[in-house]
């Protein structure tokens, strides 16, 4: 049997131990922070300064040299790129860990449905620019000039998310699906499970039992660097098993 599609789903738990804070963990960015202060676009219009900030000391941690891919972002790089089918790693993370184990031609395989903290988008042109610095109201835009309008290119609550066609174009073709590190409260990333149930093999990755840790047909719990590089081993292996008994 030839192997199946395969999507990977990640969540804020995978880059816990890369020392990212979670959101609904205790010490969770949303324990410090409201979601309808800093993660909506009626607080960005209430508040911009208040929405740069929070998006601004994030973008920040990213370039801290102990801000690293951990083992299991590189075992979901070497999986999707070896995977001897389609393989679609979507994450909810806007965090460019994933990106960077997945360089060049390999960026093909990863999908940022929730936007990407080092991406800054212009409200006046549209225009999505690349984004290291900190954004605040008077920030020109580098393609159009006009200053304050910059956003970060971020999918806030109630936005629609990114690539929600290609997720469902692989959705309908897929026959294996991963979820890791994600807690299962956040849609329509959370409904995936159930939309490919009975459709497709389902297996969670997670620190603890996710809220839709029921919906998966197998699921294992352990820190992410421990069980995700492992279960990627023994799913390479097993795929290569069923590609030698095909002859
Ligand atoms: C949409 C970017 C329509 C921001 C994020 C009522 C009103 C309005 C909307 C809604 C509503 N009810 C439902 C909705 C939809 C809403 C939603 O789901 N709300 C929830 C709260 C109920 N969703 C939306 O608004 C979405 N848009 O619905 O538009 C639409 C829909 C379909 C089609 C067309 C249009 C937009 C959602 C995106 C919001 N933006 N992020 C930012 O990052 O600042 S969501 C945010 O939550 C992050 O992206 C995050 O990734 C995501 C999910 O959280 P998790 O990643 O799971 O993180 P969490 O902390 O929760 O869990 C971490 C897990 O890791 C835990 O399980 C933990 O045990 C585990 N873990 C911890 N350490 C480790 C570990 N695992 C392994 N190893 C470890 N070491």
């Amino acid at each position: 049997m030839p192997a199946p599609a395969l999507i990977v789903l990640t969540g804020a738990g995978i880059s816990a131990e890369s020392g990212l804070a979670t959101f609904r963990d205790p010490n969770g960015l949303w324990a410090r922070h409201r979601i309808e202060d800093v993660a909506t676009p009626e607080a960005f219009a209430r508040d911009p300064a208040r929405v740069h900030a929070f998006y601004n000391m994030r973008r920040a941690q990213l370039h801290e040299p102990a801000v690293q891919p951990n083992a299991a972002h590189h075992a979901l790089a070497r999986l999707v790129t070896a995977w001897p089918a389609p393989a679609l790693l979507v994450t909810q993370n806007v965090d460019d860990l994933h990106a960077r184990t997945l360089p060049g031609a390999a960026a093909r395989h990863l999908l940022p449905m929730h936007g990407e903290l080092r991406k800054a988008r212009c409200l006046h042109c549209g225009q999505v620019t690349a984004w290291d610095q900190d954004l605040s109201t008077q920030t020109p835009c580098p393609a159009c000039g006009k200053p304050g309008g910059m956003r970060p290119h971020i999918v806030w609550f109630g936005e629609t998310p990114l690539g929600l066609e290609r997720i469902e174009d692989a959705m309908a073709a897929c026959g294996m699906f991963l979820s890791v590190g994600t807690s299962g409260q956040v849609y329509p990333a959370a409904g995936f499970v159930a939309a490919l149930r009975g459709r497709a093999r389902t297996l969670e990755l997670n620190l603890e039992p996710s809220l839709g840790s029921h919906l998966f047909d197998a699921a294992e719990h352990g820190p992410a660097t421990t069980i995700v590089p492992a279960a990627v081993e023994r799913l390479l292996a097993e795929a290569e098993r069923e590609k030698k008994e095909e002859g």
